[in-house]
């Protein structure tokens, strides 16, 4: 008791199931803090990735929405089964279209432009076009031509585990 006394940092007033109680207790805080950095970081990259998959979807949105209603510019509008594509554009270049639905990427008559389909390595996009029509309060697809077109611009990618994630981006047109 007395060699305490000399002084707080004394080891000589340390025994040594203390010392290797603190040196337990040091190792035990060290790999608690170390699993919140790592958590962190995991957080951080998938907030990253999310956050480069949003702007993804609005891009190709904003391009979509600066379209026309559909290639026809008077009713009546292309019937569901021809949307995609038209017969004076190609599907290889978003450059020669000019409505709405000629980014459709499923269908007979999908796009097939890269910088539509992979944005950037890893990052894959899908977009569906479809009439709606609204039925008390909720819109339901429409297979006869309606004044409102539902566009869903999707944007996949995988995350660090390998795991499939997604993010949808859905709005409303009308002619
Ligand atoms: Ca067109
Ligand atoms: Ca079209």
């Amino acid at each position: 008791m007395m060699m305490r006394r000399k002084g707080f940092w004394s080891l000589a007033g340390f025994t040594l199931s203390e010392l290797l109680l603190a040196a337990a207790i040091l190792a035990f805080v060290l790999t608690g803090l170390l699993l919140l950095f790592i958590n962190c970081s995991l957080l951080n990259e998938a907030n990253r990735n999310l956050t480069i998959a949003t702007s993804y979807a609005q891009e190709l949105m904003e391009v979509i929405e600066s379209k026309r209603f559909d290639e026809n510019t008077v009713p009546p509008w292309t019937a569901s089964a021809n949307l995609g594509v038209d017969l004076d554009e190609s599907r290889a270049n978003k450059g020669t279209f000019d409505d709405v639905d000629d980014f459709m990427t499923s269908g007979a008559n999908s796009c097939t432009d890269p910088w539509v389909t992979t944005p950037a390595t890893g990052y894959s996009r899908s977009v569906v076009v479809d009439y709606v029509t609204l039925n008390v309060t909720t819109w339901q697809t429409s297979t006869n031509p309606t004044d409102y077109k539902r566009i869903i611009v999707s944007v996949n990618w995988k995350d660090r585990n390998g795991r499939e994630r997604h993010i949808d981006l859905e709005t409303l047109i009308t002619k």
